[in-house]
């Protein structure tokens, strides 16, 4: 593949004002004529030939202005159609091409999943469904005529609103739709299939009714419920906090069972995962809850963010990506607890995005140069964007914030805009010149931020020096300072926060607690303070930034009790807890004794006896790191075995001082009543779960019974799931038992199965990589089915540390053959497969020696994909 770059952006030669799409379904030959209307675009360079993009198409005729071309017209190929001379004037193409549906594996384009037909367009998958400018830069309004089997798809459905339908001859149907607003290709979607609905309405603040349906296999329409009440919050939300209001007549939302990513924006036909429809309290968690809370908000926020404003280029991704992010993070903080989504989407980061930034495949929010587009759907665009525009808004404060975000739609509404375009809005909005700041954008890496306080007795002054430097990425040696805002504040003796006067701050910083730090290096003395403080640095997480080294332990317990800041508060109990485990680290590899830790142990009894005011935020603060979080924080010379023996023997220290403790709250809890699926309920059972965990840490024999009866009695899945959980961890028959009843239970449901596989998969023991391999062989196992792959292989290459990095290198191995044996089929799925291996830098060298084996092997093999040839080559870089 070759390289496509920011720098060689150009606008395109030729605009399509309208695209007429006639599409007749058919299993394996479905027929296509698109008709375009195509002009010289202004812009684009004088007399260029028109040249289209294609993905593995048949062609099967070419109209110019109603004429039929010859073959000595055009060139064609799968991959394009090339016209050497069109008219000067406006003129129009019709274009027949056939498709596969069946064949399409890859599910990009046209496929099928069960017996429906559903597309998936974005980035580039509108050219496997005909020959087109595909890009994102070219707007055009579409009528889609879409025609099929009356049995077989008794539904049909496009973007924009219904026009007609009727029946035809042969049992076939059709209907036709029209979308009156401008759109990229990436946003064309088509269904056809035997689907039921739920339909409501909602009625947009300046009063027009919208009817809104969600399509699901027959028989699911309940499990609905909670995504359209979701959809309907979200629809208000955006007029409430936004000023944006729906345009369509429709709303239309499919659920399929057969899905690369989590869902998919298209204009007025969001086409979604299952997983993030579905729910029902025996078959959904909290947690499944929450994510279809997040993803049914975010793919509606697209409409203004995405659609209505869309990207110039795939450069600018994180224009529509990011700021959605933004977006719906801020709805799921309204409609729940605002600190517990903080700590949770800051996890999140910390998860995906920190090893990312800090591994091979690094790349600024806003690349420069991509081979595949499709690998750059990364946290970095994703989820740092997001955090660059939470700078924002702290930078300029949240009115100046709107009024930017006002001027944005305003100006840029039917456009396909840039990163450059979105910040002017906010440097008019706000008078700042936002320059500097948009280097978050194009500089790679995290940041490492460090704070170091020098208190003066005699002086009552304290001086507060921070500092940040950004560790070099791929292809970026040399980093500059970047503007960071911190948010900060000071505790003195008993805990009150100080007032703050220095000579060094403005008064703005002083008053808003928010240093912003743009140089290296900013020293601020305070004055006025009568002892010795303690800091509370990058509340509410101001930065996506690393502050390192953790204060030391004495303030972190101060901050833990005292920080109104609740982010800061939970940072605290993780870097005590961080602490007390990489001290066992230490001791262990020094052979020495064993470290207790009574001051963090008194910390977390302190939190549990004060759990009932927050239970949420409770059990969040006394969950222990991962052990993947302690092989990023370790960072290198990592032994996931050495990591995985600390953290569980901290795990049954606190057990064992806290289990009494624990079991009373636990069976307070476990009188819940019936299942609500709100955030309080399902804070009190995240505690819940987390008392039963401190229980049976320090008596396994007394988890494990309570945990049975949990498994046994439970009247929701994440009670069931919970259970089974702790079940998985402690082993011997009664884990077996309760796998069994839990695969007979739920035997006909995907999406709880998908659970089922998962959960086995991250057994942290080195018998897990057998057990992944016998469940590949399993009747319910499918390598077609992505939500199945992830479930199983990407829980085990991604979730389970000491299993899929056994020392044998089996865990390896079988990641291996599974990208190679899937990279043919679904390549979008085998590259994202792969890239768990991108941190293998950081492991001790026996597992990097490993590694880096097994990825050269990929990278040598004659067929690889663009997708997976790309992210074994970058993560080799
Ligand atoms: N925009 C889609 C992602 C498309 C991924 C293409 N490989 C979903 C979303 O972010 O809303
Ligand atoms: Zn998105």
């Amino acid at each position: 593949n070759v390289a496509v770059r920011l720098v060689d952006y150009r606008p395109a030669d030729f605009l399509i004002d309208a695209v007429a799409l006639d599409i007749s379904l058919d299993r394996t030959a479905s027929k296509v004529v698109a008709t375009l209307s195509l002009r010289r675009n202004p812009k684009g360079a004088p007399g260029a030939p028109l040249s289209l993009d294609g993905d593995d198409l048949t062609l099967v005729g070419v109209k110019l202005d109603g004429r039929p071309l010859g073959p000595q017209d055009y060139t064609a190929a799968p991959d394009h159609l090339l016209l050497e001379k069109v008219p000067d004037g406006p003129f129009t193409l019709e274009i027949e091409t056939r498709v596969d549906p069946s064949a399409n594996t890859q599910l990009s384009g046209l496929y099928r999943s069960g017996s429906a037909y559903c597309t998936q367009c974005e980035a580039e998958g509108f050219r496997r469904i005909t020959y087109f400018l595909d890009r994102p830069d070219v707007l055009s309004v579409y009528t889609t005529r879409v025609e099929g089997d009356k049995g077989e798809a008794p539904i049909l459905l496009s973007n924009g609103n219904p026009v007609k339908s009727g029946n035809l001859p042969d049992g076939r149907h059709y209907a036709v739709w029209r979308d009156p607003f401008p759109k990229p290709s990436y946003l064309f979607a088509l269904v056809g299939g035997d689907l039921g609905a739920l339909r409501d309405s909602f009625t947009t603040m300046s009063g027009r009714k919208i009817d809104l349906a969600i399509y699901v296999e027959h028989g699911k329409e309940a499990r609905a419920t909670y995504a359209m009440d979701a959809l309907k919050r979200s629809m208000r939300w955006d007029e409430e906090k936004f000023g944006r209001e729906y345009d369509l007549d429709v709303f239309n939302i499919v659920a399929v069972s057969d899905f690369n990513m989590g869902a998919m924006e298209n204009k007025g036909l969001n086409i979604f995962n299952d997983k993030y429809v579905l729910a029902s309290p025996e078959t959904a968690t909290d947690g499944d809850y929450a994510g279809i809370e997040g993803v049914i908000a975010h793919e509606y926020f697209h409409n203004w963010t995405g659609n209505r404003i869309t990207c110039r280029d795939w450069f600018q991704l994180c224009l529509k990506e990011g700021l959605t992010v933004f977006r719906d993070q801020e709805f799921s903080a309204d409609m729940r607890s605002r600190a517990v989504e903080r700590i949770g989407d800051v996890r999140g980061l910390r998860l995906a995005q920190f090893p990312e930034d800090g591994g091979p495949l690094a790349h600024p929010v806003r690349p420069e140069v991509y081979h595949e587009i499709n690998n750059f759907y990364t946290a970095t665009v994703y989820e740092k964007g997001a955090e660059i525009v939470r700078m924002l808004r702290t930078l300029i404060g949240d009115e100046t914030f709107r009024r930017g975000m006002d001027i944005y739609f305003e100006r840029f509404d039917g456009t396909a805009a840039t990163v450059e375009d979105y910040l002017s809005c906010f440097a008019e909005a706000s008078g700042r010149d936002l320059s500097h700041f948009a280097l978050w954008y194009s500089q790679a890496g995290t940041p490492i931020l460090s704070t170091e306080g020098a208190y003066d007795p005699q002086a009552k002054t304290f001086s507060l020096t921070l500092k940040q430097h950004t560790p070099p990425t791929p292809g970026q040696s040399e980093k500059k300072p970047l503007v960071v805002p911190v948010a900060f504040a000071l505790f003195g003796e008993n805990g009150e926060k100080l007032e703050l006067a220095s000579p060094d701050a403005r008064a703005d910083e002083l008053a808003r607690g928010l240093i912003e730090l743009t140089d290296a290096e900013r020293k601020i003395t305070f004055a006025g303070v009568a002892s010795r403080p303690v800091v509370s640095a990058l509340r509410g997480f101001s930065a996506p930034v690393r502050l390192e080294p953790a204060p030391e332990s004495a303030d972190l317990e101060k901050l833990l009790a005292c920080d109104d800041d609740p982010f800061n508060r939970w940072q605290a109990a993780q870097s005590l807890a961080l602490r007390a485990i990489f001290a066992r680290v230490d001791a262990a590899k020094k052979g020495a004794q064993t470290p207790q830790a009574p001051g963090f142990i008194g910390a977390l009894r302190t939190i549990l006896a004060g759990a009932d005011a927050d239970p949420a935020f409770a059990a969040q603060a006394l969950s222990l790191p991962s052990e993947i979080d302690l092989a990023r924080e370790a960072g290198h010379d990592v032994d996931p075995d050495v990591l995985f023996s600390a953290r569980y023997g901290l795990r049954e220290e606190i057990g064992r001082a806290l289990g009494a403790d624990a079991e009373p709250i636990y069976r307070r809890l476990s009188d819940a009543g019936p299942y609500s699926p709100d955030a309080a309920s399902a804070g009190r059972r995240m505690l819940k779960a987390l008392a039963l965990d401190l229980v049976a840490a320090g008596d396994p024999e007394k988890g494990s019974a309570l945990a049975r009866s949990q498994f046994a009695a439970a009247g929701n899945m994440t009670d069931r799931l919970g259970a089974l959980t702790l079940l998985a961890l402690l082993g011997g028959e009664a884990r077996e038992a309760a796998f069994a009843a839990f695969y007979e239970q739920y035997k006909g449901d995907a999406l709880v199965l998908d659970k089922w596989f998962s959960l086995q998969a991250t057994i942290p023991e080195p018998a897990t990589t057998k057990r992944v391999v016998d469940l590949m062989r399993h009747p319910d196992f499918s390598l077609t089915n992505p939500n199945r792959v992830r479930s199983l292989i990407g829980a085990f290459s991604n979730a389970n540390l000491t299993g899929f990095h056994a020392l044998d290198g089996s865990g390896y191995d079988l990641l291996t053959r599974i990208v190679l044996e899937l990279d043919p089929k679904n390549p979008q799925l085998a590259a994202r497969l792969l890239s768990a291996l991108r941190s293998w830098r950081t492991l001790e060298p026996r597992r990097r020696g490993l590694i880096e084996e097994r990825l050269r092997h990929i990278a040598a093999q004659g067929n690889l994909s663009p997708d997976t040839k790309d992210i074994a080559t970058r993560a080799l870089s």
